[in-house]
């Protein structure tokens, strides 16, 4: 590809507007010609880390609950430790790999971190934090989901039922203020890329 893989790690609550400023951001590559990967909730939850139908239907619930992941903690963690390892290696591969998962636990993204970094070819990682309040996020509440976490309808939400942990020092931190369009946060990613030379 000619090109140096990374893996761009976006963190931040619910709402936060994660998905909509890598999906940006990935734009903003392509058109500069640069080759990219996004992994985010449709593509990882609903397929990676989903329970196997076909395994459901011959096996029963028990096979579903054991592969498909949920919400606990330990299931969060591996979540983000698939998904890390699938990063690592498309990285490794030469993309510019963005991911976009709430990944609310600092240690699980300090692991993240250290398989991307032991694997040598994939270079670099940057932590970008999004870090939209969240009054807005709950505000926006695209799919409902503040709202029925709030009405104890959903389990382990987080930010509500559930931790989450802030970066202490991302390599990018988006100061979530309700005025920064995706765009403008996007183009903020881009240029500390640049600045890498990546
Ligand atoms: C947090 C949840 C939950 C709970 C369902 N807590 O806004 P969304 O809908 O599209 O993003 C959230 C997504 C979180 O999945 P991740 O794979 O990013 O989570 S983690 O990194 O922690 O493994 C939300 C929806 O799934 N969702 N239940 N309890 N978000």
């Amino acid at each position: 590809l000619g090109q140096r893989g990374v893996v761009v790690w976006f963190t931040g609550l619910s709402g936060c507007g994660k998905s909509t400023v890598a999906n940006e951001l990935e734009r903003q590559l392509n058109q500069l010609g640069r080759a990219t990967i996004l992994l985010d909730g449709d593509n990882i939850r609903h397929g990676l880390c989903a329970p196997p139908d076909g395994l459901r239907d011959e096996h029963g619930e028990e096979f579903a609950s054991r592969f498909g992941l949920g919400f606990g903690a330990i299931d969060r963690e591996e979540n983000i430790r698939r998904i890390g390892s699938v990063a690592a290696l498309m990285a490794s591969a030469g993309l510019i790999t963005l991911t976009a998962f709430v990944s609310p636990y600092r240690r699980d993204r300090d692991r993240v971190r250290k398989i991307v970094e032991a694997s040598g070819s994939a270079g670099d990682f940057l932590e970008v934090f999004v870090d939209t309040p969240l009054e807005i996020c709950e505000a926006r509440d695209p799919k409902g989901l503040y709202k029925k976490a709030r009405a104890g309808e959903i389990k382990n939400f987080t930010g509500i039922s559930d931790p989450y942990e802030a970066p202490e020092q991302p390599e990018i931190h988006l100061a979530g203020h309700a005025e920064a369009t995706p765009s403008e946060q996007a183009a903020e990613v881009l240029a500390e890329l640049t600045r890498r030379g990546i």
